[in-house]
């Protein structure tokens, strides 16, 4: 039986967090544990070039991802976990994709029209991106990509342009994919109850040393209530964070210190931190272990990077032959 494709990225951009983690990393490590997907998770250094222009930031963000996922058990004998820029395909796919795009098109989108309500300068190749996150994703014939809920218009964008270009070159070719969002961790908060995000500086990073950890966590925002007074829950940063490690019984034994009162901010930030501390027993050291063997990152990205080539090997020779680039 040929298995469903699993498609999922990340930008090379910044220090990994629990919004990454429980939106994304999570779902892409079991899925490919199950045995039912082909998966292909890389890193998104290109993406990360609209941001970044420090060559020293982008490497240590690259080998970042790769111990994070093998910490998080990510087994690259299943997997192809491989570095966008080594499979050039990508942006070959993404330039013939860009004659089937409107600029219109483009400029719906919401990063895009982020940074223009801020009036910052964006370069072509942030107002680009959902197109190359379309070859990116098609690719691989992806059936599904795990993502958090602030991707969903991203892969929206994918299949619109799978189908830009099924229309333009009358081929029945690429797949259309559906983006895989757990309700539950659709938006992950950070410390200020914004999303958690790379940029915003309000993370739990996954596995900085322990007092970065600790000043993150101490640093919930929270209100001004006093420790005897009941809270609700739904409405904490802390228990809105803290919940999504816990199953179902640990879950309501949290509900209920908030709810009964008595319960002050500074043990609900100690039992978080005990909780993340725990989470990162045996991770950690594995985390650790790989930051420092460069070479051993070096090799893993470079057998991941073999096995992608080969598949985008092949759709590339379809997309030529289709177009008329070769004949
Ligand atoms: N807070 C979040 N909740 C749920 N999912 C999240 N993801 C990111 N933040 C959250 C998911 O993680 C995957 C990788 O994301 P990314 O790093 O490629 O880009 P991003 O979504 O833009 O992440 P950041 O941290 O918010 O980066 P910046 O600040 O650079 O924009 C994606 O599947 C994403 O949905």
């Amino acid at each position: 039986m040929t298995k469903k494709v699993l498609v999922s990225g990340i930008q090379a951009s910044g220090r990994l967090h629990f919004g990454n983690y429980f939106g994304a990393m999570k779902q892409n490590v079991a899925l490919t544990e199950s045995g039912e997907y082909e998966s292909f998770v890389f890193i998104a250094d290109y993406h990360a070039l609209t941001t970044l222009k420090d060559r020293d930031s982008l490497s240590k963000a690259t080998s970042e991802i790769v111990a994070s996922y093998m910490a998080c058990g990510l087994d690259t004998k299943k997997v192809a976990l491989f570095k966008q820029s080594d499979v050039p395909q990508h942006t070959e796919l993404a330039t013939i994709f860009n004659n089937v795009v409107t600029v219109p098109y483009l400029m719906r989108a919401h990063a895009f029209k982020d940074h223009e309500a801020k009036n910052k300068e964006v370069n072509v190749g942030l107002f680009d991106y959902p197109v190359l996150m379309a070859a990116d994703i098609l690719m691989y014939q992806a059936d599904i990509v795990p993502v958090g809920s602030d991707q969903k218009q991203h892969v929206e964008y994918a299949r619109d342009i799978a189908g830009f270009y099924n229309r333009a070159w009358g081929v029945d070719y690429f797949k259309l994919p559906k983006e895989y969002i757990l309700k539950d961790v659709a938006t992950v908060p950070g410390i200020d109850g914004q999303k958690m995000s790379k940029s915003k500086g309000n993370v739990i990073p996954l596995f900085e040393d322990e007092e970065e950890l600790k000043k993150a966590v101490m640093g919930i925002v929270t209100d001004s209530s006093t420790p005897d007074d009941k809270k609700n829950p739904d409405e904490n940063i802390i228990y809105n964070i803290h919940k999504l490690f816990l199953d179902d019984s640990q879950n309501s034994e949290l509900r209920n210190k908030f709810e009964n009162g008595g319960y002050s901010y500074k043990e609900a930030k100690d039992d978080l931190l005990k909780t993340i501390i725990d989470w990162r027993k045996g991770k950690k050291d594995i985390y650790d272990g790989l930051i420092n063997n460069p070479e051993k990152i070096k090799e893993i990205l470079k057998e991941g990077g073999e096995k992608a080539k080969k598949k985008a090997t092949e759709t590339m020779h379809d997309v030529r032959l289709q177009t008329g680039l070769d004949f």
